[in-house]
């Protein structure tokens, strides 16, 4: 036994999402990877073959017949998975579509390899090549989103650790808050504060609405996540935004989070809009309401209300 070859079958069908029957039947018949085995006849795969595995599944569910691509060098492997046009389609569906949604699912399963390994760099890499491949809409709530909803589906599965899931949110937060922070914006423009209030730890789908609004060309001043109504206020006061964004996910029971609320819109000018976003904002309509915030339930409509405010 090597240390590369260190994954038993079941492992490798849970990373791959490939049944164990598949990963046999391919070895058997195609050769598709070469595992050692151990005295008792185990089969013990090594990282990469986990990762080629993974490639001909998403070639395989392209459109590509297993026994004509069991043999190809991995570039031409990504060739077939991503933009490249050689991707069987059904004809009333755009080549445009197929490939990209394939190119995505490609980029999310690499992630959750880096993810699974962690390795954080490669995860870093990986996004950073699908942030310039992909317009930001796309990138954001076609493969960020999506990506997080996988890490906590395999969270509750189990076949993530907590450390993961950590690893994972380090390598996103970073990178969102690069963008968010670091576009070129001039400071004439609206200035919006964005935050999740006290109790809510869940910041992406706030820096998701932070990024946004800085491709429509707000000056965004991201404070992250649990924090107290007088902090937010304080800041508004200090750089006269134009606008608050609040990110409210879980828990849904708060019992402090409505009188948080009445205090932030108390504190601000009545002028400076407040829009609350996130999955657990409706449970929250009561106070959301009662004092003239805004719920916003999609991004098209956050671009939109944004776009609106920065014309008046
Ligand atoms: C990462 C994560 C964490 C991290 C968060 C770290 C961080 N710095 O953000 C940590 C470890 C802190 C965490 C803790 C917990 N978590 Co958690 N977490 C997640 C995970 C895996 C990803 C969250 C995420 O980033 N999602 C991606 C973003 C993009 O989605 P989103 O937040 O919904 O945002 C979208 C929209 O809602 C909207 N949006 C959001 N905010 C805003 C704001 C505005 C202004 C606008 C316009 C739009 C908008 O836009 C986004 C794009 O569409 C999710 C899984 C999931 N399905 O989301 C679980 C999840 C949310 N967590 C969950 C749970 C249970 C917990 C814990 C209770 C776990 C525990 N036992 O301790 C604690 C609770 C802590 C607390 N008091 O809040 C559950 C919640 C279940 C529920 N809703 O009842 C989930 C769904 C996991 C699961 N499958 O069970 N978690």
């Amino acid at each position: 036994m090597t240390d590369e070859h260190k994954h038993g079958i079941k492992t490798v069908a849970t990373q791959t999402g490939l049944t164990q029957f598949t990963i046999r039947a391919w070895e058997k018949r195609y050769a598709v990877v070469t595992p050692l085995r151990t005295e008792t006849n185990r089969r013990l795969y090594s990282d990469a073959d986990i990762s080629r595995l993974m490639l001909l599944r998403l070639a395989t569910e392209a459109g590509h017949s297993i026994g004509r691509i069991a043999n190809l060098p991995t570039e031409a492997l990504l060739e077939r998975i991503g933009t490249e046009g050689t991707i069987a389609q059904p004809s009333e569906i755009s080549e445009e579509v197929i490939s990209q949604e394939t190119s995505l699912r490609f980029y999310i399963a690499s992630c959750i390899t880096a993810i699974k390994q962690f390795q954080a760099q490669a995860l870093e890499s990986t996004l950073f090549a699908a942030s310039v491949a992909f317009s930001q809409p796309v990138f954001l709530e076609k493969l960020i989103t999506p990506l997080m909803q996988e890490i906590g589906e395999q969270w509750k599965a189990g076949t993530l650790r907590v450390a993961h899931e950590h690893l994972a949110t380090a390598v996103v937060r970073t990178l969102l808050g690069n963008i968010c922070q670091g576009s070129d914006i001039a400071p004439t423009m609206p200035n919006l504060v964005i935050a999740t209030p006290r109790g809510q730890l869940h910041e992406i789908g706030a820096l998701i609405a932070g990024t946004t609004a800085a491709a429509q060309g707000w000056q965004v001043t991201y404070l992250g996540p649990n924090l107290p109504a007088e902090e937010i206020v304080g800041c508004v006061g200090q750089n006269g935004a134009k606008a608050i964004g609040l990110s409210i996910i879980y828990p849904t029971d708060e019992p402090h989070l409505a009188n948080e609320l009445r205090k932030l819109r108390r504190g601000i000018h009545e002028h400076v809009a407040l829009f609350v976003g996130g999955s657990g904002a409706n449970a929250y309509d009561p106070v959301i309401n009662s004092i003239g915030a805004v719920k916003i339930n999609d991004m098209p409509t956050f671009r939109a209300e944004l776009e609106a405010l920065r014309a008046q």
